[in-house]
């Protein structure tokens, strides 16, 4: 085994230009493509309404229309969005409503481990709730200061800085609390099951014991 290749923070591979601090095996992209699985669906504002259920601490269900949701704490998160098909966008601001203070508004059960974030179609991903809880977790309405485009997930899309983008659903419609951990669209669909990108845990079969429920 030779001496690993030394490599200075920011420095590319190749030597060339420094290249902002990208998770491994991923490369910047320029503008902001749009990926998801399945149409774009129609926002419907006097039907739209977000919900938190499951294992809640009192037991019982939240809802906010559209109007309530929108009039709950703004705030502004800077993340990068990290595709698991290998291209990230760097330096977006996301606007929004904090995961953090859903989570005060609607408290889960001292149990709960897990969360289940569902948006239309069906389509959801599951996240541990201490992911769900990170300060920079947005339920967002913005980017850039300009409301999201349609297929860019308006009116709100779920933003997990931390995490690949699969684990931020658009056109999101509620959260479940959970007191087990369940697997989401893609995590059923051979995607890991926590799906951090700096440590590249992009596919199921990488998973160690205990890192996923049963496939
Ligand atoms: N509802 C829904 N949300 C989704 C997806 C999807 O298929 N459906 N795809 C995810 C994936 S894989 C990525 S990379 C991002 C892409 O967001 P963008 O199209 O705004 O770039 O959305 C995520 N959210
Ligand atoms: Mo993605």
């Amino acid at each position: 085994m030779g001496q690993p290749l030394g490599q200075e923070p920011g420095e590319g591979a190749s030597g060339g230009p420094a290249q902002p601090d990208l998770p491994p095996g991923q490369r910047l992209q320029r503008g902001w493509p749009v990926t998801h699985y399945g149409p774009v669906p129609r926002f419907r504002p006097e039907r739209w309404e977000f919900r938190v259920f499951g294992a809640t601490a009192d037991g019982g269900k939240h809802r906010w229309n559209h109007e309530e949701f929108t009039a709950l704490p703004y705030t502004t998160v800077v993340a990068d969005l990290h595709c698991v098909t290998k291209f990230s966008m760097i330096g977006a601001e996301w606007g929004g409503i904090p995961a953090a203070a859903l989570l005060d508004l609607a408290p889960p059960a001292p149990e709960v481990t897990h969360v289940m974030v569902w948006a239309e179609y069906g389509y959801s991903a599951n996240v541990r709730l201490s992911d769900f809880a990170a300060a920079t977790t947005l339920f967002a309405t913005h980017k850039d200061g300009e409301l999201l485009t349609a297929e860019h997930g308006f009116p709100l899309r779920l933003i997990i800085p931390h995490l690949y983008a699969w684990k931020g659903p658009k056109w999101v419609r509620g959260v479940e609390y959970m007191t087990a951990d369940r697997r989401g669209f893609w995590e059923e669909r051979g995607y890991h099951n926590i799906g951090d990108p700096w440590r590249e845990q992009r596919y199921s079969y990488q998973e160690e014991p205990g890192e996923g429920p049963e496939l």
